[in-house]
């Protein structure tokens, strides 16, 4: 016997993965989790007893559902499925599977549709912060089709504009949890840093590579991989994220000067597998250290100290990411207004996922 659970199945952003209703999925979180393990195909390297596409960027959950809080219009909540070991994480946030929360509300009848563009305010619960993504809806239909084109996708689509009102410290606490912009681990100086996404910014030149290898070249470097992980684990604790073993924050962002004429270049690890590109709130971590004088990003970003708005140009190994920045002070003491970026998203399947009965039996 097997449980039917009705998902839609959306790439969002340079993610892909289905997507829930939350009352569709069982309240108990040890037997949501089953369900979301048996539903993906975890463990197994290849995911091949399930939906999961056998990478961390194809092993993601959304859940959405009515706001919990008065001023959101949905709840979205992100599940990391680990691809090889039992493990459903809610310890980070994913701002490209949030690229598809909004068509996805809007589809499920959680948002009314209201002219040309449909804001669509996101509480993020994993972080307990906000963003709102404007969704085209001309004739109260979600538009998917486009001429934005992001970076790690194929061909173009309607852009799905994102703005994040409150994201600094949401999971650490402060921006710079340390207090300060720059620290020393086993040796080596970081910057520990939380714009929406817990990120250990390094300098390449400390782990012998220029910052233009690709993600399998620096996975296939273990004694790089082994240092990355030693420091992780210690920044963990400094970042006030406790154990971080079994979390897949802080991300490990190496830096270096920009190679392709954008700001900064980046090879991240999320944590142990290296990004193909960076993930939404990893880029606006590293953005925002860019700006920040004194910090390891600091120090070989190409950028223009002028202005209250900001637009980074991110690299990564398979193009840029483009992040937008109001802010203000400077040093330990910036702020930040506002980080807005550009997403796309696309409705791939709709229907049910089954699942063994003995995991679930069902709402
Ligand atoms: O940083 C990968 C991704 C992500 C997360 C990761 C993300 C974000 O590319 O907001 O989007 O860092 O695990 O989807």
């Amino acid at each position: 016997m097997q449980t039917a659970i009705a998902c839609t199945l959306m790439r969002g952003g340079t993610s892909k993965g289905p997507f829930f209703l939350a009352r569709d999925l069982p309240a108990e979180r040890g037997v949501r989790d089953a369900v979301l393990l048996a539903a993906m195909g975890s463990p197994d390297k290849r995911q091949i007893d399930g939906v999961g596409g056998a990478d961390p960027l194809t092993s993601k959950v959304a859940v959405v559902g009515p706001a919990s809080r008065p001023d959101a219009d949905v709840d979205y909540l992100f599940l990391q499925v680990v691809v090889d070991e039992p493990r459903v994480d809610d310890s980070q946030n994913c701002g490209n599977m949030l690229a598809g929360v909004g068509p996805f509300a809007i589809e499920q009848g959680l948002v009314a549709a209201t002219g040309a563009v449909t804001d669509v305010r996101i509480h993020m619960v994993n972080t307990s912060t906000l963003a709102v993504a404007h969704v085209r809806t001309p004739g109260g239909v979600v538009d998917y089709d486009g001429e934005a084109r992001i970076d790690g996708v194929p061909g173009t689509a309607a852009p799905i504009p994102i703005d994040f009102l409150d994201v600094a410290g949401s999971s650490c606490g402060a921006l710079l949890p340390t207090g300060k912009v720059r620290d020393v681990i086993d040796g080596v100086a970081v910057t520990l840093i939380d714009n929406g996404m817990p990120v250990v910014i390094l300098n390449v030149a400390d782990f012998g590579i220029t910052g233009q290898e690709s993600p399998e070249a620096i996975e296939a470097n273990a004694e790089l991989c082994r240092r990355v992980e030693s420091i992780r684990l210690q920044a963990g604790r400094m970042m006030n994220l406790g154990d971080v073993t079994n979390k897949t924050v802080p991300k490990m962002s190496l830096v270096c000067a920009p190679a392709h004429g954008g700001a900064i270049g980046t090879r991240t690890f999320i944590p142990r597998r290296v990004h193909k590109a960076i993930g939404v709130l990893g880029a606006v971590s590293v953005a925002t250290a860019a700006v920040l004088e004194g910090s390891v990003a600091h120090e070989v970003a190409r950028v223009s100290a002028e202005g209250a708005v900001r637009l980074l140009e991110v690299e990564h190994p398979t193009g840029f990411f483009t992040v937008e920045m109001e802010v203000e002070g400077s040093g330990a003491g910036l702020a930040i207004r506002r980080s807005a970026l550009l997403r796309t998203a696309r409705k791939l399947m709709a229907g049910q996922v089954f699942v063994p009965a003995r995991i679930w039996g069902g709402a």
